[in-house]
């Protein structure tokens, strides 16, 4: 008996799969089909499938092809699957011609012609609407932004706008948009706007975009006022449009594992954490010289402070800061301490001025997680307990800038597929409100 295998995610299941799936049972006795699981896909930077594993597994079975499906969930899976089913020959379309040809010494490799013109990608694009987004701030994350919106499908950069029409030109060249002068002009043919400009000028683009019909995906901090978070998020709601906070790490995959972890009783009840975040800033940038609104808390803390939201929720009883300033007055290093109601007890660092370890550490009463720097691109995390012998470890890829990920959940979101759960509204107005708190405290209340 010659046994087939071959792999895919079979998203919007079509005619170019069902050829794939009839020609390769054509090409022996069984056929198995694997079909890969969404953290799989995620992994290999395959965003934004619609159909679920189940329907796709469903679709599949439906071809009457298939004599066995398994799921593909790992890089490496392949070589295993080969040797523990016995397979005579692997097969996938031509789109992977040579990809796979490190399995030619364990069984025979055929590439099938591809089917033209129809494609997964193609289908999702005509079933979702192409999202066209203007970037409003042309600094280094938006050009992070603009280089990680390429791999997501479903989204189309079209505009630029900067108050500075050099720089507006400048970007649009770089990245072939359009640069406008007014916001006006900027507005017309985007349906999303994503805002990379100084934190406080979020607010007013904010409003702005809104009160334009737009969406809007905002860089953190969002903005520096508990009320102006409301404000936002009820001006969104009445104009039945989404605002989102864009802090990368609340999205990406490794983060969602270690929150599971974390929640799911391994290492008992959760106690403490500690988080810090150091980025050693050049002096005469922005942020250690603009005595308003630079500063290693408004610049770090919305990273710092995640994981305690997430775990212990917004309804702390107390919080202190403490600082350690340059002579501008500025904060170079600050350390929040957060205390709540269950005695719960948390302390986040940040600093642009003062180097420490990068570090994520979640305390229980079993055990503990800990995540070293960048932990805020979380791609490895170990979770320790009194047996020094005992240690688990976890891994997940993060891909590039990361900014993937958050792009994919807005576009879930926009597509009515998802609550806010990676970042709740609650959690963004909490954000807000321990800025407001800390411009009060230690810049005499200027926000
Ligand atoms: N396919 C095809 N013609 C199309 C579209 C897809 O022949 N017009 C083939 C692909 O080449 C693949 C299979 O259909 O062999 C499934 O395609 P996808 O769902 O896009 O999955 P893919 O990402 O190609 O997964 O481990 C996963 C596999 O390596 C391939």
């Amino acid at each position: 008996m010659v046994k087939v295998i071959t792999y895919g995610t079979f998203d919007l299941f079509h005619e170019g799969h069902y050829r794939l799936l009839k020609r390769a049972k054509a090409l022996g006795d069984y056929l198995i089909v694997g079909v890969t699981t969404e953290t799989f896909d995620k992994a290999r930077g395959k965003l934004n499938v619609i159909d679920s594993l189940m329907t796709r597994i469903e679709n599949v079975k439906k071809t009457g092809f298939a004599d066995e499906i398994i799921i593909e969930e790992s890089v490496g899976q392949k070589f295993s699957d080969i040797k523990k089913y016995h397979v005579d020959i692997f097969t996938v379309g031509s789109d992977w011609v040579g990809k796979f040809d490190y399995l030619k010494e364990y069984c025979q490799v055929v590439y099938l012609e591809r089917t033209k013109d129809i494609s997964s990608t193609m289908l999702r694009e005509k079933k979702r609407h192409i999202q066209r987004f203007g970037v409003i701030g042309t600094g280094r994350i938006a050009g992070r932004f603009m280089s990680e919106a390429r791999n997501v499908s479903g989204v189309e950069i079209q505009s630029v706008y900067n108050p500075h029409p050099a720089s507006a030109i400048r970007f649009a060249e770089e990245w072939d948009l359009n640069a406008y002068r007014t916001l006006e002009e900027f507005y017309k043919n985007i349906d999303v706007v994503y805002i990379a400009s100084p934190h406080e000028t979020h607010y007013d683009y904010i409003k702005d975009a809104l009160n334009h019909g737009k969406h809007v995906i905002c860089e953190k901090p969002m903005v520096l006022e508990k009320k102006q978070a409301e404000e936002v998020f009820a001006l969104a709601k009445e104009r039945n449009l989404i605002v989102f906070e864009g802090i990368k790490t609340a999205y990406c995959p490794g983060f969602h594992k270690l929150l599971g972890v974390a929640c799911s009783g391994r290492i008992g009840v959760l106690k403490n954490i500690e988080a810090c975040f150091t980025k050693l800033e050049n002096p005469q940038h922005r942020e250690l010289v603009d005595t308003k609104y630079g500063g290693s808390f408004l610049e770090l803390a919305s990273y710092v402070l995640l994981p305690v939201l997430k775990l212990f929720g917004t309804d702390f009883e107390d919080v202190r800061f403490e600082t350690i300033d340059g002579d501008n007055g500025l904060d170079l290093f600050t350390k929040t301490s957060l205390r709540y109601p269950n005695g719960n007890l948390a302390t986040v660092t940040c600093g642009l001025g003062v180097k420490a370890e990068g570090r994520l550490l979640i305390a229980g009463t079993l055990g503990y997680i800990v995540v070293g720097a960048p932990w805020w691109k979380t791609s490895y995390f170990e979770v320790h307990y009194e047996d020094p012998n005992k240690v688990e470890k976890y891994t997940e890829s993060y891909l590039d800038f990361g900014l993937r990920y958050e792009i994919s959940d807005f576009l879930s979101r926009l597509n009515g597929g998802e609550k806010d759960f990676c970042l709740t509204r609650g959690e963004s107005i909490c954000l807000a409100g321990l800025m407001e708190r800390f411009m009060q405290e230690h810049r005499g209340g200027q926000t």
